[in-house]
């Protein structure tokens, strides 16, 4: 992986809560399975903590309510985190389009902060006519918006991924939820904006003070400030008390715990919208301000590690894009000899996964099976040829969403078809 943070960017705060027993479990979970949901605090059940399964459960009182439901100690899901700063959502783990809260993939440039939210403002100055500053009872007066949206991060492709890969470690970065929060439209027009008005610089209060400037068209348009996710208020690691959402976009411009938007005339030229998220091209130039997420899909099942049994299965997975709707998913079993239209599962609606499928039948011969998504402005999901001729064998991997395939060997092991980039 060429870009995937740096440890000296960084480092992982530790959760405050942590009891012992979840600690423990966190701490044998990490151990056993190699996977470090424990430094964000997001603990799966150990063997320890596992239920007493009766043989007739018609035979048993079952246990009672609870403050809080629980995932069943059998459905075993986990996010994956790697270097104390990114955390990726177990895609073939999942079922429909939203991404459960506890497993929203995480980036974190500088970790998560603990904010009170009595304690925190947005402030919103610079080109306006009255500079004013909402507390977050404030903000949950005003009129609330509600947008089921995907948020992916740019670097959302592991390129070195070798055959023994899930779609959580090669493309993991993408989670959805339902957001509530307020159009930032709203907030702008109280505080009046100034008619030189061009870009917004959005920041937040972690220990990056990471900050990027959005266009004034994408604020007015469909730029929300987000209070809640599925329904609860924003969990920590998702920027709570407030982030900004910004539909179809790359995810680095979701500022998490947000602070303060500066308006002015023109862009502020951040870190992360110079020396990072550009993209180089072919002949030494360089792309920047790439804001929108080009069409993606990604077979979620069966990939690795999963074994396959002869007989019918339904080819699964997700498409997305940050330039609308998904109007046609292509499935090839073939290597992309022939391609055959799946049936999108549930609402295509704009800017959000989208679920596909295809029923297919395994006979026990070698297969390949690949997908490419068509969003409603004609755009289809490029090869990873074309991408590379475009952009290069490029050192920082942003925005890059080529076709991927999954390979099916006659013993039914399924492996990431692993071609590097180059
Ligand atoms: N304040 C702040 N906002 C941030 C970040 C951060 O480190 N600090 N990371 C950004 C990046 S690079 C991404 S991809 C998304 C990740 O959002 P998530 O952690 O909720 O998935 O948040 C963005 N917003
Ligand atoms: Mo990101």
């Amino acid at each position: 992986m060429t870009k995937r943070g740096s440890r000296e960017e960084a480092e992982v705060t530790s959760t405050p809560a942590l009891t012992r027993r979840s600690m423990l479990s966190a701490i044998l979970g990490a151990a056993s399975a190699g996977i470090a949901g424990a430094a964000s605090g997001e603990t799966q059940p150990s063997a320890l903590d596992g239920p007493s399964v009766p043989p007739d459960p018609t035979r048993v009182p079952g246990t009672g309510p609870s403050a809080f439901g629980e995932r069943s100690s059998f459905a075993r899901l986990s996010r994956r985190a790697a270097f104390g700063v990114i955390s990726g959502t177990p895609l073939q783990d999942l079922h429909g389009t939203i991404t459960p809260a506890d497993l929203h993939f995480e980036r974190h440039h500088a970790g998560i902060p603990t904010i009170d939210p009595a304690n925190h403002a947005l402030m919103i100055h610079g080109l306006v006519d009255r500079p004013l500053r909402f507390e977050i009872a404030d903000l949950l007066r005003f009129p609330a918006v509600t947008r089921t949206c995907f948020i992916e991060c740019s670097g959302n492709l592991r390129t070195d991924a070798g055959p023994e890969t899930t779609p959580q470690e090669l493309c993991g970065l993408t989670s959805q939820s339902e957001w509530t929060g307020v159009a930032l439209s709203t907030l702008l027009r109280e505080a009046g904006l100034s008619p030189s008005a061009r870009w917004l610089l959005a920041e937040g209060s972690d220990a990056a003070i990471m900050a990027r400037s959005i266009p004034i068209e994408k604020a007015l348009d469909d730029a929300f400030v987000a209070y809640a996710q599925n329904g609860e208020p924003l969990r920590p690691g998702q920027g709570y008390p407030i982030r900004l959402v910004l539909p179809g976009f790359e995810g680095n411009t979701h500022v998490k715990w947000l602070r303060r938007i500066e308006v002015a005339d023109r862009p502020f030229m951040t870190r992360e919208e110079t020396s990072k998220y550009t993209e180089p091209l072919r002949g030494g130039r360089a792309r920047a301000f790439s804001f929108t997420m080009d069409a993606r899909s990604i077979i979620t099942t069966p990939t690795y590690p999963a074994q396959l049994e002869r007989g019918w299965h339904e080819i699964r997975g997700l498409a997305w894009s940050g330039r609308g709707r998904i109007v046609r998913v292509e499935v090839s079993v073939d290597g992309g000899a022939r391609w055959q239209e799946a049936r999108l599962i549930g609402p295509a609606l704009p800017t959000a996964h989208t679920r596909f499928g295809l029923p297919w039948k395994w006979t026990g011969s070698g297969a390949e099976l690949s997908s490419r998504a068509i969003d409603e402005t004609g755009y289809v999901q490029p090869t990873r040829r074309a991408l590379i001729d475009v952009r290069g064998p490029g050192a920082l991997p942003y925005h890059l969403n080529p076709i991927t395939s999954w390979l099916v060997e006659s013993d039914g092991r399924v492996l990431y078809k692993s071609e590097g980039w180059s």
